[in-house]
């Protein structure tokens, strides 16, 4: 940041500073058609959930609408997406898995 003191004088930020990208959130969307044990193998599967933990998260969705499966980088985070998105869709169930900026 440059700006001008009282005097005149150039002002420059010499304060060391580290870029972090940007980190992003991926949700799982509750539905009425997709089955409890396929999201429960989708996070076991895609985000190494252990099956209690798998489990646990799915009811979490299945009663509140949404919940964070992860936290990943963009492309990371657009893989996970496509990879449940490629499975569901495989198995012709509706579930939907969507990324937003965290
Ligand atoms: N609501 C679904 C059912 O009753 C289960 C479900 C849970 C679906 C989580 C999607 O992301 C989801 N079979």
């Amino acid at each position: 940041r440059i700006g001008d003191d009282s005097d005149g004088h150039v002002v420059v930020d010499t304060r060391p500073r580290t870029k972090r990208p940007p980190l992003y959130k991926v949700l799982l969307l509750n539905d009425d058609y997709t089955p409890m044990e396929f999201v429960v193998l989708i996070l076991e599967q895609f985000f190494h959930k252990t099956h209690a933990e798998a489990f646990e998260i799915m009811l979490t969705v299945h009663k509140k609408g949404v919940a964070v499966v992860g936290v990943y980088s963009h492309e990371i985070a657009e893989t996970k997406v496509a990879q449940v998105m490629d499975f569901a869709r495989k198995h012709q169930h509706p579930l939907q898995c969507t990324m937003e900026k965290e």
